[in-house]
């Protein structure tokens, strides 16, 4: 959070220079308190910190474009701000402008450009939000409120809602529908019409792309104008999902991309074209950025989209694309911008929600977002755009070696004095954070927890563990407090003792006594119960810190090996793996290492011993389906019982009268 009146590392040691900045921040600081409350209200939720993080959470080195991001911010009518997103993505200027909003941009110098609702134009105002003039004073169409553009000249580029009534009646239509016709004009600075074009010259009404339908016809809904490289114009219709370029010379229409009556064939994967698009330029080379709001309806994503474009054999081929791993869709607005560094400055139109404002996102060409923030609660956003250094925020001390002359400053930025006050022999300029104080600078033993970021690396060292591979890793932690922990695993087959005889014993009563190396205390440290047991094979699960330790297996019976088992636990050794080691051996057992022999043993290192491979079947003599073959029994075993006494029907053990009965009900039964 930048606040330049409290924050103690701006403040340099010279009275003098004090007073000078309260001099020239008083004026400013009538409403501090409520100014700092607007920022911390409108902070944004930084979700991926400028340069990005990798896996682990750690700091990735992304490719960022410095600079600082002009935002109009617009919650609702009367909750629209002017706000400035500094380098570390948090915001360091907000300023409340009810029904004033939606595209603020540096105009002439020490102008701002704003749309004004009420008057329904675009208006020119000064730093403070004062009006210094409305553009389009002396015609009485409504300025359209999506883009203007100053030529260095002083004239102007501005497209009006013309409001012409028409009879759709044989469309479809009504008989005296409103249709709101783009009127763009090229004005002087008098307002004298250099040039014009209008909308329904070039694209008639159509009822096969129009919706004529309604009592006011909102025509293509123009939204952006472009310059290219050549001198025509980019055009984007949103209501037809249409670009168009005009001529330089009398901008007639040289060609139509995308929408129902596109000249070029388009190239684009499973998306099959854009829709509703918004924020089109021209990249140079053929190329179109634009973003691609998406078709509607479920499962529909936006994106930033790059297109190459081919006038000769006219097709249009998706060249670049990045939508979000979140899904992000806005219905409307939004906007992509390439930014010097080739990075690409995103902002998700109406994805906000009343839980979550909307996103604005950098990404790489590779397509890894080096920095993303999202808005407050049900916050949306036309367009972001990333000013250079000390254009929108700046230092405004004029002794400061980082003074900026912009005329655009809306937020002070630090300033840097070329002094070292505190004698650690480094100024503010070469990154001393705190010039006041001599144990700061950078590189400075941090002290974790004391809130104070002695090494100026922008934080207060945090302790814990910093090693990526342990299992207590703290991507938070920056100081390592030697507590990071590392699972050990260990082995030991019992497989020789049990053939010598000792079948029954419980091999989870063994035990791994286990200390530290350099241990005074001659007590094992840790004595482990074996997590498992298999295949005559136990296996100790351990977390151990880095270092050397020793130690012995004891077998169910109470002997303990009379080798002293040593290993190491060093940084950066993730999960550690001791193996298997015969009990009292340094080596595997040796054992059969044929999965399919009855005496296998998965951790025999070398093979010896095999019995056969498991045949299934009965293995019980005396059952009528004996398998001779068969070594694991399967159950199926079938015993016959032998009856030596026939006539003896009813089973009690003599042959007598009732016998004879149970034979004379039988009779006529049909025997199967
Ligand atoms: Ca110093
Ligand atoms: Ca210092
Ligand atoms: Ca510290
Ligand atoms: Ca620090």
């Amino acid at each position: 959070m930048l606040n330049f009146y409290h924050a103690d590392w701006f403040w340099p040691n010279s009275v003098l220079v004090r007073c000078l900045i309260l001099a020239l921040c008083l004026p400013l600081a009538h409403n501090t308190f409520w100014a700092q409350s607007l920022l911390n209200d409108l902070q944004p939720e930084i979700l991926v910190p400028p340069g990005g993080v990798d896996e682990n959470g750690l700091p990735a080195g992304l490719p960022v474009q410095s600079g600082d991001v002009l935002l109009s911010m617009i919650q609702s009518p009367t909750s629209m701000y002017a706000c400035v997103m500094g380098e570390t993505s948090e915001l360091v200027y907000a300023e409340q402008t009810p029904f004033r909003g939606f595209y603020m941009k540096p105009w002439r110098p020490g102008e701002f450009v704003w749309y004004n609702y009420i008057l329904r134009k675009w208006t020119v105002v000064d730093s403070q939000f004062t009006t210094v003039d409305t553009l389009t004073q002396s015609f009485d169409h409504d300025d359209d409120y999506h883009d203007v553009h100053l030529f260095e000249d002083g004239s102007y580029l501005v497209v009006m809602l013309e409001e012409l009534v028409m009879d759709l009646s044989d469309m479809g239509g009504v008989v005296d529908a409103v249709v709101l016709n783009p009127l763009m004009v090229h004005l002087d600075e008098q307002e004298n019409v250099l040039r014009s074009w209008s909308g329904v010259d070039h694209f008639p009404v159509d009822p096969a792309m129009d919706l004529v339908s309604f009592s006011t016809v909102d025509h293509l809904h123009w939204n952006s104008v472009q310059f290219d490289q050549h001198g025509g114009v980019l055009l984007s219709f949103r209501n037809r999902s249409q670009i168009v370029r005009l001529w330089p010379d009398d901008w007639s229409v040289h060609w139509k991309l995308g929408g129902m009556d596109s000249d070029f064939v388009l190239t684009d994967g499973d998306w099959g074209g854009f829709a509703r698009q918004h924020d089109v330029h021209d990249l140079g080379g053929g190329r179109i950025l634009l973003f691609d709001n998406g078709i509607g309806g479920s499962g529909s994503l936006s994106r930033a989209l790059e297109l190459e474009l081919d006038t000769v054999a006219w097709t249009a081929e998706n060249a670049w694309q990045f939508n979000h791993p979140d899904e992000v869709y806005a219905e409307a607005q939004g906007s992509a911008i390439r930014l010097e560094n080739n990075n690409t400055l995103i902002a998700w139109g109406t994805a906000g929600t009343p839980e979550f404002g909307t996103r604005v996102t950098e990404v790489t060409p590779e397509g890894e977002i080096s920095m993303e923030v999202r808005l407050p609660p049900s916050a949306n956003l036309y367009r972001a755009r990333k000013y250079p250094v000390g254009m929108v925020a700046g230092c405004s001390v004029d002794s400061a070696v980082n003074v900026s002359s912009s005329p655009w400053l809306l937020a002070e930025a630090p300033c840097l004095f070329g002094v070292d006050n505190d004698g650690d022999s480094w100024t503010d300029v070469d990154g001393d954070c705190n010039d006041l104080d001599a144990t700061v600078y950078p590189g400075a033993p941090d002290l974790p927890g004391d809130e104070v970021d002695q090494d100026c690396d922008g934080q207060d060292a945090v302790l814990g563990c910093t090693d990526v591979s342990a299992i207590n890793f703290d991507p938070a932690a920056t100081v390592d407090g030697g507590t990071c922990l590392h699972e050990v695993e260990f082995r030991v087959d019992f497989s020789q003792e049990i053939a010598e005889g000792n079948l029954s014993w419980n091999l989870l009563q063994s035990t791994w006594a286990l200390s530290t190396v350099n241990d005074v205390d001659p007590q094992p440290a840790l004595s482990l119960q074996p997590s498992n047991a298999a295949w005559h094979t136990v296996q100790f699960t351990v977390l151990l810190g880095s270092g050397m330790y020793e130690g012995h297996v004891i077998r169910p019976d109470g002997e303990a090996e009379s080798i002293l088992r040593t290993f190491e636990v060093n940084p950066g050794d993730g999960h550690v793996d001791l193996g298997t080691s015969c009990f009292n051996q340094t080596q595997p057992c040796p054992g059969c290492t044929d999965p399919m022999d009855v005496a296998f043993n998965p951790w025999a290192a070398e093979d010896e011993g095999c019995q056969g491979w498991i045949v299934q079947g009965c293995t019980y003599p005396d059952a009528s389906n004996f398998a001779a073959g068969a070594n694991q029994d399967d159950g199926t075993c079938i015993f016959q019982i032998t009856n030596d006494c026939p006539t003896d029907l009813d089973q009690d053990g003599a042959v007598t009268v009732t016998d004879l009965m149970v034979l004379l009900a039988s009779i006529g039964a049909l025997c199967s």
